[in-house]
């Protein structure tokens, strides 16, 4: 991971739904392609889940159909190596396509000993239950949010599950199969690189990727995240020298 300071504010899950009709001003959403992403991303922190060690003011919450919501900040319990994935299950890989960065990914799943009971938790087995709404949530409101989406088995694809929706700031954008053209479905692919993008005074608080109606094993990775840059406040040398001629 790479690392940048970022202040912490209090996080609030409560409400997180879709259920809300407003709808902020000025969020954008658009889509990109494997390797055609880095432009819209430039001078962000990068999130490459290649380690446990979240970057400060990021909290993952994965919940829905899991039985208990798994919370986490600061460190993640593992991440993910699809290029290496399970020996023991029919829903297995392996799938290098699914990482955007490095070898590592985040899973919505493989965080106990599965179905089978054979996963070591280790998160390389397909044997377990898989979050279907996976939140994505900010110390400090980002002027931009960027995230690798894979192995999302989209209505219409080739192994077909569900479609997917988008949530920003506890109100639902639709599907990403709408809002995101060209996208890729399927198990080894990577879907689409999603850019999420506010014009102040709206800010992003929390993104959440959500199954619509099946659960599916998703893969994340390259998340992005840049601020909105606060402009420089005169210096208190500057302002005493203005006081005193
Ligand atoms: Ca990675
Ligand atoms: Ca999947």
């Amino acid at each position: 991971m790479r690392t940048r300071s970022l202040l912490c504010g209090t996080l609030l899950f409560t409400g997180l739904l879709c259920a809300t009709t407003r709808a902020d001003a000025a969020i954008t959403i658009t889509g990109y392609a494997y390797g055609s992403e880095g432009p819209a991303i430039v001078g962000a922190t990068i999130e490459d889940f290649e380690d446990t060690a979240l970057i400060p003011g990021l909290t993952i919450r994965m919940g829905g159909s899991i039985t208990t919501p798994r919370v986490w900040s600061g460190t993640l319990p593992r991440t993910w190596n699809p290029a290496t994935a399970t020996n023991c299950c029919t829903l297995g890989g392996p799938f290098p396509a699914n990482t955007w960065d490095g070898t590592l990914a985040l899973c919505n799943g493989g965080h106990g000993t599965g179905s089978t009971g054979l996963s070591g938790g280790l998160g390389n087995y397909w044997d377990f239950n898989f979050a279907d709404s996976v939140y994505f949530s900010f110390g400090t409101g980002q002027q931009l949010v960027g995230l690798g989406l894979s192995n999302l088995q989209s209505l219409g694809g080739p192994t077909p599950i569900t479609n997917h929706e988008l949530i920003v700031n506890g109100v639902t954008r639709g599907a990403l199969e709408t809002l995101l053209p060209g996208y890729a479905p399927g198990v080894n692919v990577r879907f689409r690189y999603l850019v999420v993008t506010a014009t102040a005074p709206d800010q992003i608080n929390s993104i959440c990727i959500q199954n619509i109606s099946a659960i599916d094993g998703l893969v994340f990775d390259k998340l992005a995240m840049k601020d909105f840059v606060v402009p420089a406040q005169p210096s208190t040398w500057g302002r005493i020298k203005a006081e005193h001629r």
